[in-house]
């Protein structure tokens, strides 16, 4: 098969690459009869031109830590990404056979893999993009630092639907307002999306959109591989704007019909296989010069050309580990500390020293410990959504400052109204790896942030949420700003598993101003999963000591079994559970019921079910002993704590959304009081013993229950 057969303008090598590709594409889909072909065969030209000429990686270390980034945006061209890694020699033709089949390494949607060099796992159109925008503000956090050796660039590729959803909004405004002329972006454009042309859903000026943020926008032919090399050299000599090279490609480039007759731009080779789309897999190889007998062969002319491509990657990756090698032999104590962050080292804080004013808010104390990491975490990026005087994020600001264009030696992103943008970009400043993420907004607005949590925690990225005001004792704002069922969603996440078999997530709702710097130390010790931390506007009174043997600040170490009695005894005749500011009400309620009725009662406060779910059973049920009534206590869901109450114990919850009010006249109205507790309790025990009565009736008695 020559040249001739291509439809492109250009001849030569990139073509032949760029009509490889498209040729693995549409066996991938027809192999697997499921997948997205037509997208993906129109940025075949673009990959190829980026990845052969322009991407700097080494084929030796994929997960080296200086490599330019790719961040895909739209997932649904995943064929499109393995079949250039293919080529890059990171896929065998055999793996990109077995696309979307069972424990395949070419699932339906890219999956992050450091070895596989896949920066991010892609599929909700418009987080990708904000990854890689997270990503250019780690690239440059990080030259700031340790110097422009490090100077990587951040590619990434949008389509029609990244650019359609809101999040792009938080991008491009940032990404121009930050001035990140280290972040390229390549724009899809094929006039062409799911169930439609675009024309049915807008008509904007994409190009004077992003020309308003700041952007240095081009326009190019996207299958034009002389056009697409100039574009991109054009972005590398950009130094004040991030680029938006909007590429007019064309969906299903390449397609035949059994007749031969071209089958391009139509909407329905979107989501299929090109067979079922009224186009010929047969004709559409044969067009693009491939061996239908033989459709995943990569051409010999192909084969050859990424040879010499790696051989220059190679050499280009040695050359800079050369250069690194020497400034870490001249700076041996930054050295170490780059080598701390690119390994997610945890920092040696000295909890202790972080001192707390009686009786505040968990909000505040988190103030507290955030300033202390600012003095002494010199790669933490703290953001909030125009919160941060109200969520406490600005104790970071205490010794760090505001990131700016051209001025990234602080740490503290002011990201504006856009939390879910500032989820996803704390995402892509966790996958890029060498610093902290860190975000913050009321916990009402996490719904804003659900689907980037969601991925950080299939990324397994170990992103904080410092989500503040975290339950109706936000008070005047009312309903809108009070979280009821919040707790209990993002506890969902907890009850999951990542794809390590680890807990996806962990969530921390602190009792008192100790708990919350101990919450802070498990936020840091966890690496492998994104972590919450739920905290009060109000304030909150300090748990009193357990004992006069210990210490409040040595009592909340219990933090780490994610619940621990904080009032004991030998044999409790009542279990109180609660979390956060519900703790101290129940303290409060138990040592009347002690007083007035002579039960032993023991408090635990727990923090996190899903780091108690996985204490030894002996712990669990020496902390909660089957057979003693335990009632739960909280300002969510009474779904929260069921599993920890057992078969009959019962939990207190809010099961409407709240009012707005001063927040004491809420606990009035809502019985948060410590009276209306033991009220409550009360009725709790009188249930609890009709039920022991009706149990052992029926024969299952003290027997079953002890
Ligand atoms: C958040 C989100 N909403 C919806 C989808 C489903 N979806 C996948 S691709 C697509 C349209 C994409 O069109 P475009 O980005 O132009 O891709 P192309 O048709 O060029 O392949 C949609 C709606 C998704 N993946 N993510």
């Amino acid at each position: 098969m020559g040249l001739d057969s291509a439809d492109s303008k250009n001849g030569g090598v990139d073509v032949r690459c760029a009509d490889n590709l498209r040729v693995l594409i549409a066996a991938m889909v027809e192999r697997a009869r499921s997948g997205h072909p037509g997208g993906a065969m129109g940025g075949a030209d673009f990959v190829n031109v980026l990845y052969s000429e322009f991407l700097n990686w080494d084929p030796d270390d994929p997960a080296w830590a200086n490599r330019d980034r790719f961040y895909l945006d739209p997932g649904h061209l995943s064929a499109m990404l393995y079949a250039e890694l293919a080529l890059c020699g990171l896929f065998t033709t055999d793996e990109l056979a077995s696309f979307r089949q069972w424990g395949s390494a070419a699932p339906g949607h890219p999956e992050m893999s450091a070895a596989r060099m896949i920066d991010n796992s892609s599929g909700p159109l418009g987080q990708g993009h904000a990854m890689g925008l997270g990503a250019a503000i780690a690239e440059r956090f990080l030259a700031a630092r340790f110097g422009e050796w490090t100077a990587h660039k951040i590619y990434a590729y949008i389509s029609d639907g990244g650019v359609q959803e809101e999040i792009s909004q938080g991008v491009g405004r940032l990404a121009g307002h930050l001035g990140l002329s280290n972040f390229i972006m390549f724009f899809d454009s094929n006039d062409v999306q799911l169930s439609t042309v675009t024309g049915e859903v807008t008509n904007e000026d994409t190009g004077a959109k992003y020309k308003a943020w700041g952007w240095s926008v081009s326009v190019i032919d996207g299958n034009d591989a002389a056009q697409i090399r100039a574009a991109l050299s054009a972005a590398l000599n950009e130094k004040e704007r991030p680029t938006l090279i909007i590429g007019k490609t064309v969906m299903g480039k390449g397609a035949r019909t059994k007749d031969g007759a071209p089958f391009e731009g139509k909407v329905s080779t979107h989501g299929q296989p090109l067979s079922d789309a009224g186009a010929s897999e047969e004709e559409t190889i044969k067009h693009l010069g491939g061996d239908p007998g033989n459709p995943f062969a990569i051409f010999p002319d192909v084969a050859e050309r990424y040879k010499a491509v790696l051989a220059g990657k190679r050499a280009r990756a040695r050359a800079k580990k050369a250069e690194q090698a020497a400034w870490e032999k001249a700076n041996p104590e930054l050295a170490k500390k780059f080598a701390a962050c690119v390994n997610r080292e945890v920092p040696d804080i000295d909890w202790a020293s972080i001192k707390h004013k009686p009786g505040i808010p968990s909000r505040a104390a988190s103030g507290n410990v955030l300033a202390e990491f600012s003095a002494k975490i010199g790669n933490m990026i703290v953001s909030s959504a125009d919160l941060c005087n109200s969520d406490k994020t600005d104790g970071f600001l205490k010794s760090s400052k505001v990131l700016r264009k051209g001025d990234f030696s602080g740490g503290f992103l002011q990201a504006g109204v856009a939390e879910l943008t500032m989820a996803a970009v704390m995402n892509g400043i966790a996958s890029h790896g060498g610093a902290y993420a860190v975000c913050g907004t009321f916990f009402a607005f996490s719904d804003y942030m659900k689907p980037a949590v969601r991925m950080a925690a299939l990324m397994e990225l170990p992103v904080k949420y410092v989500w503040s005001h975290d339950n109706f004792r936000v008070g005047e704002d009312g309903p809108t700003h009070q979280p009821i069922e919040h707790e209990t969603q993002i506890r969902l996440l907890e009850r999951m598993a990542n794809p390590h078999g680890r807990r996806a997530m962990l969530v921390l709702r602190p009792a008192d101003a100790a708990e919350t710097t101990e919450a802070w130390r498990l936020a840091l010790e966890n690496t492998t999963a994104p972590t919450a931390l739920l905290l009060s506007r109000q304030a909150l009174a300090d748990i009193p000591a357990k004992s006069s043997a210990s210490t409040r600040i040595e009592d909340a170490k219990g933090a780490r079994y994610g619940a621990y009695a904080v009032v004991d005894c030998d044999n409790p005749g009542l279990i109180l559970i609660a979390g956060g500011a519900e703790v101290i009400t129940c303290v409060e309620a138990a040592a009347y019921i002690r007083k007035e009725r002579g039960i032993e009662v023991r408090v635990i406060s727990a923090i996190s079910e899903g780091l108690f779910k996985e204490q030894p059973q002996e712990y669990k049920d020496n902390l909660i002993p089957f057979g003693v009534p335990a009632l739960a206590f909280t300002a969510g869901l009474p779904v929260n704590f069921k599993d920890m109450v057992g078969p009959l114990g019962k939990v207190i919850g809010l099961e409407r959304f709240g009012a707005s009010a001063p927040f004491k006249v809420l606990e009035e109205k809502f019985g948060y009081t410590s009276e209306a507790l033991v009220k409550r309790v009360y009725v709790y025990l009188e249930e609890y013993g009709a039920l022991r009565e009706r149990l052992s009736g029926l024969g299952l008695g003290k027997d079953c229950l002890n």
